[in-house]
């Protein structure tokens, strides 16, 4: 029986400071999604985008550090239904972002279905601030957090329940630019992180190997967060926040092949693909080739 997998865009660009990245579902669309995976022997349920309001004035929208706050919050409840519906529909859901803050409405929409949700958070970043540690406001700088319930809990408490993720259940791939707070946090909560260190040091194949070992056991359910600035800017400069020193597209597709074997994964999401920033598209067609390797595509 063919499997179903569920698209859901994302449009917003409000968690961060750089407009551009509401057009990524678009790009990614353009990229040739539906047709890739379709070859695949999946069928694809294309359910459009979620709408984003278009808010007036920052200060309006927002609350002290949270830039935004209240649009990030009111999409993140609408996508966390959205996601939920695909979830019970037994399809897989996809997701297109959008900046990263979308993770707090997915994981919403997923976590309620899994007693021990997994998440791989495949990010140059930590995303692991809060509004005292932030040095920026944005709120696609905090999703991590706010997902193990740390945080202004308007953005914890979506969907009514909280947390959304143990600390013991996340794996971090990529990161090279954390703050102190991030790092306070990391130690504090022990959660597991593979630095460009660890990735340099032991090669993308053990990374993952232990990865997959480290949730399989625990887990009942693997949430995959991919944030393209988790690559190498060379082969991802399509993103709001490029960071020196990332993981490579070949390194990439491996890891994504050895998630695929894996059987782990049950919920994915790809997101700060901004188009204006971006090389005729390469981003978001990075995006769909690494989507490919996911589902199941082979070289030969
Ligand atoms: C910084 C902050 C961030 C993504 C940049 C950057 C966070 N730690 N997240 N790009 N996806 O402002 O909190
Ligand atoms: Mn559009
Ligand atoms: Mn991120
Ligand atoms: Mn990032």
């Amino acid at each position: 029986m063919k499997k179903h997998i569920s698209i859901i865009g994302v449009p917003m660009d409000l968690g961060q400071s750089r407009r551009g990245v509401d057009m990524g579902p678009s790009a990614i669309r353009y990229a040739g999604v539906v047709e890739r995976l379709e070859k695949l022997d999946y069928e694809i349920h294309d359910k459009g985008d979620i709408e984003i309001g278009r808010p007036g004035k920052e200060e309006e929208d927002s609350d002290g550090n949270l830039k935004y706050l209240k649009a990030v919050s009111k999409a993140s409840e609408e996508l966390a239904v959205a996601v939920n519906k695909v979830v019970e529909s037994g399809s897989f859901p996809l997701i297109l972002g959008g900046d990263h803050s979308i993770a707090i409405g997915t994981l919403a929409g997923v976590s309620k279905h899994y007693k021990n949700l997994g998440v791989i958070w495949y990010d140059a970043h930590g995303d692991l601030n809060t509004c005292e540690t932030s040095p920026s406001g944005n709120i696609h700088g905090m999703p991590l957090a706010v997902s193990i319930g740390v945080g202004h809990s308007e953005l914890t408490n979506i969907a009514n329940y909280i947390p959304k993720v143990k600390p013991e259940n996340i794996v971090i791939i990529g990161a090279r630019s954390l703050d102190e707070g991030e790092k306070e946090l990391i130690r504090e909560k022990g959660i597991k992180v593979y630095t460009m260190h660890e990735i340099d040091r032991l090669g993308m194949t053990k990374v993952m190997e232990e990865s997959v070992a480290y949730l399989k056991d625990k887990t009942d359910g693997v949430h995959l967060s991919l944030d393209l600035d988790g690559l190498d800017p060379s082969d991802a400069p399509g993103v709001g926040t490029p960071v020196l020193g990332g993981i490579s597209y070949r390194e990439s597709h491996l890891a994504m092949e050895i998630l695929e074997e894996s059987k782990l994964i049950t919920s994915a999401e790809f997101v700060e693909v901004n188009p204006i920033l971006d090389e005729r598209n390469k981003t978001a067609t990075v995006a769909v080739a690494l989507m490919g390797s996911l589902f199941g595509e082979k070289l030969l």
